[in-house]
């Protein structure tokens, strides 16, 4: 990558996080080259780009699938595109501890479940995940089908911690609905919360450009996505992050996600990787569970 294309990527990279609309990071890339062609100074043209942004965390992502027939049946991630790179190399969860979740008892109390498309294949559908129930969030997790997803009841909380294949830089996340909040934090190895604690309020889901209808629900709902910046958006420092925590309150009106990993792997920039250590989820997991 040439110096220019290096400048190019790290100034759309910037507006990216500011804008979490797609139409402006559209614009932002088209100036952005502008910028660098003629030499003026980037810092003016950010400011101004900033000004006004009505969110404070995250960047908007195109999400490429395969459809398979209807709302209700598979739906599978192929790629994402964030500003101008195109991306096919995922990391998915692969260990998730249950901290918290409130208790199914009947009807439309409990919290977090597992979902699935209502003609999907693979998946699994269960009310009530115990803390014993780690491997049901994992199964549906661990899938490029965006129709294998966790359900939580409109007044439930949880808090469930989530590892990942290998490293990742950012969290792409999808909502059914777009009608709920979600709250993000990272944690240390010791299991402490470090960085920001971001709550992604309802508003704030762009459209994902798909549907779902699952065994929860009896008509399709539209599908809301957010990309998350490990490094920007969850303000931790390189190698501090074991794993992240996702949590639901009563107020948040039951959110209903999937969420994928981008490969850190796969940027050249030792920069945006150097250190990070969000891999050998499994491991850690395991030394986890035997201490408790
Ligand atoms: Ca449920
Ligand atoms: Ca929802
Ligand atoms: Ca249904
Ligand atoms: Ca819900």
């Amino acid at each position: 990558m040439g110096d220019i294309a290096v400048v190019s990527a790290i100034f759309c990279r910037y507006l990216r996080n500011r804008d979490s609309r797609i139409r402006v990071i559209t614009m932002s890339l088209s100036i952005s080259k502008f910028a660098v062609a003629t030499g003026l100074a980037t810092g003016a043209l950010v400011s101004s780009f900033a000004t006004g942004n009505a969110f404070a965390v995250g960047f908007g992502f195109e999400t490429d699938y395969f459809e398979n027939a209807s709302p209700k049946g598979d739906i599978l991630l192929k790629s994402v595109t964030i500003g101008d790179e195109i991306i096919e190399d995922f990391s998915f969860v692969n260990s998730a501890v249950i901290d918290f979740n409130d208790a199914f008892d009947g009807g439309n109390t409990g919290a977090a479940s597992a979902d699935k498309g209502d003609n999907a294949t693979g998946g699994v559908v269960q009310e009530n995940l115990s803390e014993m129930d780690g491997d049901v969030v994992v199964a549906n997790l661990s899938t490029n089908n965006l129709n294998h997803i966790i359900d939580t009841e409109d007044e439930g909380a949880f808090t469930i911690d989530l590892q990942f294949g290998k490293s990742i830089d950012n969290l792409l996340i999808w909502e059914r609905g777009k009608n709920s909040d979600l709250g993000i934090v990272a944690l240390d190895a010791a299991g402490n919360e470090i960085g920001e604690k971001l709550t992604i309020t309802r508003n704030m889901w762009l459209d994902a450009g798909y549907s779902i209808d699952t065994t929860e629900i009896d008509e399709a709902q539209e599908v809301g996505s957010l990309g998350i910046s490990i490094f920007d958006d969850l303000g931790v420092e390189s190698g501090a992050v074991d794993s992240i925590r996702f949590f639901s309150e009563s107020g948040f009106n039951g959110p209903d996600w999937k969420f994928v990993g981008t490969d850190a792997a796969r940027v050249p920039e030792p920069a945006f990787i150097l250190g990070f250590t969000l891999v050998g989820g499994a491991l850690a997991w395991q030394k986890r569970a035997k201490a408790a």
